[in-house]
Order: structure tokens, then C-alpha cells, then sequence
């Protein structure tokens, strides 16, 4: 099947709003995606057609609202290829999914002296939950290190796996870098060694197939807005193995079998990590962005984006002073760089009165930037629906950035 860029644009009501004069362009997907037309009205069908509280109504719209919530637990678990429904826990996002392991999961099984791999390269939401689990346990989280390319250094990662090893969490695509990680390689060398290990899909999920079973973690992270569907929705995926073993993370409703002030149990998979009213239109809105996506095809998602970040490569190096952070050998539609010794926000903040934005900062990743020696970087991020016009204007407004400054 062909990729008709304006056809997909066409889907994404937001592409036709203009500030000042100049039309949008969105190049910080990796921050967020835009939501297709598809997304948008499932989440407003939903409020005007089935809203109702999920497995609990004794009434026709109950069912209703259950159905679509439940059935948006299904797609999610076609998409991962996930062995059942049961491992499919829906979370507010990536963030939240990694603070539930790294609570439920890796807190009780730590001592003293036992370790937490996890890269250099990993954003703060699979770094800091890991710490505050170590810290409680008096065990050590420790950084696999990643070469000056931005690839993580495999022979040092198989020489850190040792008998204190209890976990390993790594990135899958590195929203700092852009570096595709060989993520089954680094589950396969884990595993060899009994050590379970997550991954943290926020960055990979839109842009790269993803098969849990074939990926051979133990439990995957993402987030629905990085995939084209609704803030506040994500999923963690965990065997259900392990996840069967988990106590529950938050207490409340709709998690428990039985509630006496002698004891309570708790429901079974997956509503045991689900307290509380979920996210239900946001549930909703993920399974249409998953169709979405589904419908589009990852192998012309991937020709799309990658066409396009080579085209912007080689066009962002006519640009004096552009240096590219991280040159990793498999790459996502990410691009990191500095502009001579101009400031990164100073870069934004004029790509932004010429309609273009980008990220600047640490990109919650100050490791992997201290790694590099840099306090910020640029960052444009790609999506199914930019162009190869939007990349000559982010390139016409660095020559501006460049001309202004003087350099
Ligand atoms: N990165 C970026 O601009 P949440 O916030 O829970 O949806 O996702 C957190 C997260 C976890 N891992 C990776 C690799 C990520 O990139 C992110 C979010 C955004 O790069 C916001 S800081």
C-alpha cells in the first residue's frame, strides 16, 4: 500500500490551524502526538452515545460503557500480541506503568546490595521510580553505559548482569537520541540469567511494530498520547505470571473480591491494579488510535518516517553550526542537535515565531545529556503525518536562527 501523506493530514483536524499568519508546524511528536479525526469523535461518541460507570451498572447503558471499555482492552491486546486480556492494565501512562512495577513488582523482591540495571540513556520516568525503590531496600541502581554513537554498549550490559542482578529497564526507542535498541537482544542476555526485565515503549509504540512475545520482556510501558490517542490513557503489559504474584498498587474500588475490616481480597486480572473510576473515554480513544494505526500499517508508518528523518539529515546539515547529538546505528524519527553555542530554547523560540515547533531542554533525560556534556539540546520529532515542505521550513528558520545570532 502506498503512504499519501495528505491523505493522513487530512485526518488530523489540528494540521489547519495557523498562529500569526503561519500554518502549524508540529514537529515535537515525541513530546505528544496529534489526534486523528478518529480518536476524536470515539472519545465524543462515547460521551454522547454510552457514558456510564464500567462493571458495576445493573443497567443497559452500564453494559454499554463496559463493552467499550473492555473492548478497547482487546485491541490493545491484539496490538502488543499480548497472550490475553488479563495482562493488559490501563494506566494514566508510561510514567504511571513504571512506577507500578518498580513499586509492586521489584520493591519486594530487593535486599541489600541487589541491583537495577538500567541504560544511560533512559528518560526520568524509568530512572527515578527505580531509585525510590532501591533506596527503600538499601539496593543500587546502576547505569549500562551507551557509546559516544548513542547505542548502548552490549558487552559492558552482559558484563553487569551478575548474581544481584534483580532487574533490567531500558528504553525501547530513546526519545533523547532517537536510538532503536536491541531490545530482544538485551531481553534474550537477561533472561539467560533469570532476570526479568521491562521495557519502556512511550517513544516506540507509534513508530515500530511492537510483539511482547517475541520482544521476550516481562512487561512493557507506554503511553496513549504518544500514539495518537488521548492524554491521560496508558498501558502496562506484564505477564501474567508475575502480575498474578503483584500486590495490588492502589486500594479502592473495583479492585477487591471482598472488603471486611478483618481482611479484603482482591479481584482478579486485571482489575486488581485498576482502583478507582478508570479513564474510560480516554480507553476508548486508545483503541481508535490503535485501529488507526493498524489500518495505516507499521511497515509504511516506518518507510514514511524513516524517508523523511534521512531527508531531514541531510538537509539540517546545510545548516553552519548544526551538529547532531547521537549517531546511533538504528534510529526512530527522532533528531537531537546543538546550533553552534546558540542557546536551545534561543533556537525555539525563533523556529516558534516562524510557526515551527520543536522541543529544547533536557528532554527529562538529563543523564544521557550530562553523558554528552550538554545541558539542553534541540529536538525535532517526527509523525506519520509531516513532510518533507515542513522539514525545509524547520531548515529555512535555522538558517534565521543562524542569521540572527550572527554565527
Ligand atoms: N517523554 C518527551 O518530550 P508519560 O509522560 O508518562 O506519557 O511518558 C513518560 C516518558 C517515558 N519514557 C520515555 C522514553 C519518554 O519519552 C516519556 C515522555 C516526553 O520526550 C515528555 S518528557
Amino acid at each position: 500500500m502506498t503512504f499519501d501523506v495528505e491523505r493522513v493530514r487530512a485526518d488530523f483536524p489540528i494540521l489547519g490551524e495557523s498562529y500569526r499568519g503561519k500554518p502549524l508546524i508540529y514537529l515535537d511528536n515525541a513530546a505528544t502526538t496529534q489526534k486523528p479525526r478518529a480518536v476524536i469523535d470515539a472519545v465524543s461518541s462515547y460521551y454522547e452515545t454510552s457514558n456510564a460507570n464500567v462493571h458495576r451498572a445493573l443497567y443497559w447503558l452500564g453494559a454499554r460503557a463496559t463493552d467499550a471499555f473492555e473492548g478497547a482492552r482487546v485491541k490493545v491486546k491484539r496490538f502488543l500480541n499480548a497472550a490475553s486480556e488479563r495482562e493488559v492494565i490501563f494506566v494514566r501512562g508510561a510514567t504511571e506503568a513504571i512506577n507500578l512495577v518498580a513499586h509492586s513488582f521489584a520493591r519486594p523482591r530487593l535486599q541489600p546490595g541487589d541491583e537495577i540495571l538500567v541504560s544511560h540513556m533512559e528518560h526520568h520516568s524509568n530512572i527515578v521510580p527505580w531509585q525510590l525503590a532501591a533506596q527503600a531496600a538499601g539496593a543500587a541502581v546502576r547505569p549500562i553505559p551507551i557509546t559516544d554513537a548513542g547505542d548502548i554498549d552490549l558487552d559492558a550490559y552482559a558484563a553487569m548482569l551478575g548474581p544481584r542482578t534483580r532487574m533490567v529497564a531500558v528504553v525501547h526507542v530513546s526519545n533523547a537520541l532517537g536510538t532503536i535498541n536491541p531490545v530482544e537482544e538485551i531481553a534474550r542476555l537477561a533472561r539467560e540469567r533469570g532476570v526479568p526485565v521491562l521495557l519502556d515503549g512511550a517513544q516506540a509504540t507509534a513508530h515500530v511494530a511492537v510483539d511482547v512475545q517475541r520482544l521476550g520482556c516481562d512487561f512493557y510501558a507506554f503511553s496513549g498520547h504518544k500514539l495518537y490517542g488521548p492524554t491521560g490513557i496508558g498501558v502496562l503489559w506484564g505477564r501474567e505470571r508475575w502480575l498474578r504474584e503483584m500486590p495490588p498498587y492502589h486500594g479502592g474500588g473495583d479492585m477487591i473480591r471482598e472488603v471486611k475490616f478483618s481482611g479484603t481480597t482482591f479481584a482478579d486480572l486485571p482489575n486488581k491494579f485498576e482502583a478507582g473510576t478508570p479513564d474510560i473515554a480516554g480507553a476508548v480513544g486508545l483503541g481508535a488510535a490503535v485501529d488507526y494505526v493498524t489500518a495505516l500499517g507499521f511497515e509504511a508508518i516506518a518507510a514514511h518516517e524513516e524517508a523523511l528523518t534521512d531527508y531531514a539529515l541531510e538537509r539540517l546539515r546545510t545548516v553552519p553550526g548544526f551538529q547532531r547529538v547521537g549517531e546511533p546505528r538504528r534510529r526512530g524519527p527522532v533528531i537531537s542537535f546543538a546550533l553552534g553555542d546558540v542557546h536551545p530554547h534561543d533556537v525555539a523560540t525563533v523556529l516558534d515565531m516562524e510557526g515551527v515547533a520543536i522541543r529544547a531542554g533536557h528532554h527529562c533525560a538529563q543523564p544521557v545529556l550530562d553523558r554528552f556534556g550538554l545541558p539542553a539540546t534541540a529536538r525535532a520529532s517526527f509523525a506519520i503525518y509531516n513532510t518533507r515542505a515542513e522539514i525545509d521550513a524547520l531548515v529555512a528558520a535555522l538558517h534565521k536562527v543562524v542569521e540572527l545570532f550572527g554565527r
